[in-house]
């Protein structure tokens, strides 16, 4: 009943009477009047007028499945989504909750995440309401080689959401981070549990710095957030929407044509590393040259100083001139 007189709520402009809305979803005023003070306890503010009825002034900045699910455009991805006020990592509930039966296209997110994961056993620092920290659960019919390149479809879907919200640039600095002004807002993991040639299931994680105004010391020199460079505070609702939507719309061309081809265009015009001189550890060597491009699986092309090519499918990289970033 809440969320049927929420959306009724939001979507007329006038108060509406407890009585018009009793006659609609054919319950008691009685009803109507509880379904209003649950929306207030989630933090709805909602004006009573006697004589006129309901009004909603705002909502909430919490994150509710609700509010991701209304007007969200996609066919699967989110049709279940799953909040918790704090839990160990968005990342390893997914994972438990796909070994629970959960099915494709299932959104785990948290207001806070107490051990956030980074790659390889690094921290990732998820402070409460302050950002997004999201795992998409999926369950694709490919090869376990093929996973790495949906970071790159995370990647993309996550910087052209906050480029629509953002004037100052975002890019994706490859593999799996989104960085403004030099500095790291983003943050991808991808897991995947495999048997010897099939993928049981893939968790890509997805953190991102909305409203954070203070860093940790050990990150404050290399991380930053959305409201940090805009200068005022962001809603988070409409972010995780955008994402979920792009990311459906890249991932099934990726499905359909199991790598990047068609996505590599656009996937390039976002990147900050090419045609820009990098390094890459990369299985324990350093590899210094200029990144030329990327190719149709996802790995960076790189032309060293002698004009051997190296082609790359991870590591760690940094970007020569990229502002208080390594
Ligand atoms: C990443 O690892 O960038 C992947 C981060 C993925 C986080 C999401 S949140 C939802 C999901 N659930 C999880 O548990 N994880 C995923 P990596 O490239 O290894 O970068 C980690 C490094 O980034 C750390 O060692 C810090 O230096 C830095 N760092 C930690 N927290 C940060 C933050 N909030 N913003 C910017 N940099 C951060």
């Amino acid at each position: 009943m809440k969320s049927r007189v929420l959306t009724y709520l939001k979507e007329s402009r006038d108060y509406i009477s407890g009585q018009e809305l009793s006659n609609i979803f054919g319950v008691s005023r009685t009803a109507i009047w509880k379904a209003v003070k649950g929306l207030k306890e989630d933090g709805y503010d909602i004006k009573s007028v006697r004589n006129k009825g309901y009004k909603l002034i705002s909502i909430p900045d919490i994150l509710l499945a609700d509010e991701i699910k209304y007007g969200l455009k996609t066919n699967y991805i989110g049709d279940n989504v799953i909040i918790y006020d704090a839990i160990d990592s968005t990342n390893q509930q997914a994972k438990r909750l796909a070994l629970d039966g959960l099915g494709n296209g299932t959104v785990v997110i948290a207001e806070q995440q107490i051990k956030g994961k980074g790659r390889r056993g690094k921290n990732w620092e998820s402070p409460y309401q302050t950002g997004i920290w999201m795992s998409i659960l999926l369950k694709p019919n490919i090869h376990p080689n093929q996973a790495s390149m949906i970071t790159l479809l995370a990647g993309l879907a996550t910087v052209k959401s906050i480029n629509k919200k953002i004037d100052n640039n975002s890019f994706i600095k490859w593999p799996n981070d989104i960085v403004i002004n030099g500095k790291k807002v983003c943050g991808i993991l991808t897991e995947i549990s495999t048997e010897i040639d099939t993928v049981n299931y893939i968790i890509v994680g997805i953190g991102i710095n909305v409203n954070t105004l203070e860093f940790d010391k050990d990150i404050k020199d290399i991380a930053t957030s959305i409201a940090r460079e805009e200068g005022q505070k962001v809603d988070r609702v409409p972010i995780i929407q955008s994402i979920l939507q792009n990311f459906e719309y890249y991932y099934d061309i990726f499905k359909r044509d199991l790598n990047l081809s068609n996505i590599i265009k656009e996937y390039e015009k976002e990147c900050i590393n090419i045609n820009k001189e990098v390094k890459v550890i990369y299985k324990n060597k350093e590899i210094e040259g200029k990144a030329m491009g990327i190719t149709p699986i996802g790995e960076l092309v790189i032309i060293d100083k002698s004009g051997q090519k190296h082609t790359v499918n991870s590591g760690e990289v940094s970007v020569r001139g990229l502002n208080g970033y390594i």
